[in-house]
């Protein structure tokens, strides 16, 4: 066994506490609960307005399925911190809308994000306030660069497979969730045969949620 891989062995035990360097394994088929200190789910009822297919969202709130989990490694949430975990969005739709993550800006505008795919099939979905929209394909292997100013959203587009991705961003950008909450995203991404295809959003063409 060489050092480094003692090193990891040891810091696995007190992974995030204080401010001593620490490593652990990624694991590809998903986290590993023990390696982080932190896990949120969401399920659909936390994606009110989101989708647009009302109807099938209000019959499938019923049961109110998991669409995602987050896996985080708690740091504290300061500028020279490096806010880091796991999203596990699972496959699924709301009529034809792939399941997805709520999405947000950071709070602090002018943060990146740095996202790498580990397992699936989907796309992080951006925007900006000045109108530019961007979607940058998830598959293994792949890494998306979300530049500052610019809302993300995973949505997993596979049929059957969890969307597995790795995300870093800075300690202090915290969330703002309420702009994509009242107008949603300015595209949607729908199933059709054979794939997917992106469409305007007509709730934020419109301005938004009443
Ligand atoms: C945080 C980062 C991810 C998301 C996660 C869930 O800045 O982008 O950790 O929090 O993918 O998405 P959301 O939109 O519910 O936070
Ligand atoms: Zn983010």
């Amino acid at each position: 066994m060489n050092m480094s891989q003692i090193s990891t062995q040891d810091s696995n035990r007190g992974i995030s506490s204080g401010s001593r360097p620490f490593g652990f394994a990624l694991d590809f088929a998903g986290p590993s609960a023990t390696n982080f200190s932190a896990h949120l789910e969401r399920r659909l009822s936390a994606l009110h307005g989101q989708f647009s297919d009302q109807d099938t969202y209000a019959r499938l709130l019923a049961s109110d399925p998991l669409i995602y989990e987050v896996y985080e490694m708690r740091r504290p949430e300061v500028a020279g911190e490096l806010l880091h975990g796991i999203s596990i969005v699972h496959p699924g739709r709301v009529g034809d809308e792939y399941y997805m993550t709520k999405g947000h800006f950071h709070s602090v505008r002018a943060t990146a994000e740095i996202y790498y795919c580990l397992r699936g099939n989907g796309l992080l979905l951006m925007e900006n306030q000045e109108g530019d929209w961007a979607a940058e394909t998830l598959t293994p292997g792949r890494v998306v660069y979300v530049a500052p100013n610019w809302a993300h959203r995973s949505i997993n587009t596979g049929d059957s497979e969890d969307l597995v991705t790795f995300f870093i961003y800075p300690g202090h950008a915290g969330h703002d969730y309420a702009t994509i909450e009242q107008r949603g995203f300015r595209k949607l991404v729908l199933a059709r045969s054979g794939g997917f295809e992106v469409v305007d959003n007509s709730v934020w063409l419109s301005g938004g949620n009443d």
